[in-house]
């Protein structure tokens, strides 16, 4: 809704900043097509994958390695890069960073777990330039040690023709302060040139920001989703006017715009579920209304204690107009004494519409 409170100055300021020109859309009920088949297991000889979001950069998937794509859609299924056994984002300064994993002395850790590939905000023949959100969550175990930890906002960018991993760096240790809303953890979209991001905080709600895509690194150019208006004030954990009803499942998952449906899509697991059960809801704007999601395919879980977990799916791997989408999880096996066998499956899904 329009504030007419506003300055015509500012007004035109924020309808050039947030163009109003998305055509209406409908609702989308996805329907599988047939079978959806495993295309294989996507594999990196030198890690232990365990985040298998993708982003187009490029003619390539990038995660944290690349994957070569194949023309008509999917993906090689090797991924190369060398990491050097370094974490592909550097560490936080005071996370204990003197190793690569945050392990700490006192056994806790600094895990650094991206759950969102970068979110591409600019793409051509010179490179691609996205951005990442990663919670400082510090761990003792599985357990939290912080509820709410702080944010921080990585840039990845590549200079196209240049031989290795696209160069990262840290922009802001704290982009969002210790328990505010993680926007930009849960994923992200960039549609008509505005940025849109989910949050969920720890056992709360999703939430949505979003921002001009060239002001990504500017906190003060974001706007949230509250009360059924766009405003300024971000909203703290637990105020439910701030709630995107449906927004999700639950659990990790991917948003993406498909080009065929005309419509925002959210894939991924379920609250409380370790299981490859895959639910899907789509909406024609970021901020809904969302359809109940619905299931729509189950992978094989794994035979370990987690037995499937980061399901995604990767839209970076499909032609822009094609009717399909490719899913990935982790699926964990126990081999041997108490050993886990991480793999990551492909399917590819078919859709009726
Ligand atoms: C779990 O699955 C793995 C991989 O398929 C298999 O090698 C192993 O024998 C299974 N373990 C159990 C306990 O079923
Ligand atoms: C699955 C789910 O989250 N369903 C919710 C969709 O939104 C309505 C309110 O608009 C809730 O009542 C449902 O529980």
């Amino acid at each position: 809704m329009m504030r007419y409170s506003l300055l015509a100055a500012s007004l035109a300021h924020i309808a050039l900043a947030f163009p109003n020109s998305q055509e209406k859309r409908a609702y989308i009920k996805p329907v599988v097509k047939g079978t959806p088949q495993v295309v294989g297991i996507l594999a990196d000889s030198s890690l232990n994958r365990d985040s298998c979001g993708s982003s187009l950069f490029g003619d390539r998937a990038f995660s944290a390695s690349w994957s070569d794509l194949v023309t008509g859609g999917g993906s090689q299924l090797t991924m190369y890069g060398d990491n050097q056994d370094n974490s592909f984002y550097p560490l936080v300064p005071g996370n204990c960073d003197d190793n690569q994993a945050g392990i700490c002395s006192d056994g806790t850790r600094y895990p650094l777990w991206a759950n969102a590939p970068p979110l591409v905000t600019s793409s051509d023949s010179s490179g691609t330039t996205g951005y990442t959100w990663i919670s400082n969550s510090h761990i003792s175990g599985l357990s939290d040690l912080i509820p709410h930890p702080s944010v921080a906002l990585y840039r990845v960018s590549y200079t196209a023709g240049a031989s290795g991993l696209p160069k990262v760096e840290l922009i802001n240790e704290a982009f969002w302060a210790e328990n505010d809303i993680p926007f930009g953890t849960y994923g992200g979209v960039v549609q008509d040139d505005v940025v849109y991001i989910w949050g969920q905080a720890t056992g709360g709600s999703v939430n949505l920001a979003r921002v001009p895509v060239a002001n990504v690194e500017a906190k003060s150019e974001y706007e949230f989703y509250v009360n059924g208006d766009w405003t300024k004030t971000q909203p703290k954990i637990g105020n439910e006017a701030a709630t995107i009803q449906n927004a999700s499942a639950g659990r990790q998952g991917t948003y993406y715009f498909s080009t065929p449906w005309k419509s925002f899509v959210w894939i991924g697991q379920a609250s409380n579920s370790v299981s490859a059960d895959f639910y899907i809801t789509t909406s024609p704007a970021p901020e809904g209304p969302w359809t109940e999601p619905v299931q729509f395919y189950s992978g094989v879980n794994g035979n370990y204690s987690l037995g499937a977990y980061t399901l995604q799916a990767n839209p970076a791997l499909s032609l822009p107009d094609s009717n399909e989408v490719y899913l990935t999880y982790t699926k964990t096996d126990a081999v041997g004494d108490n050993v886990a066998l991480y793999t990551t499956p492909l399917i590819r899904v078919e859709w009726e519409n």
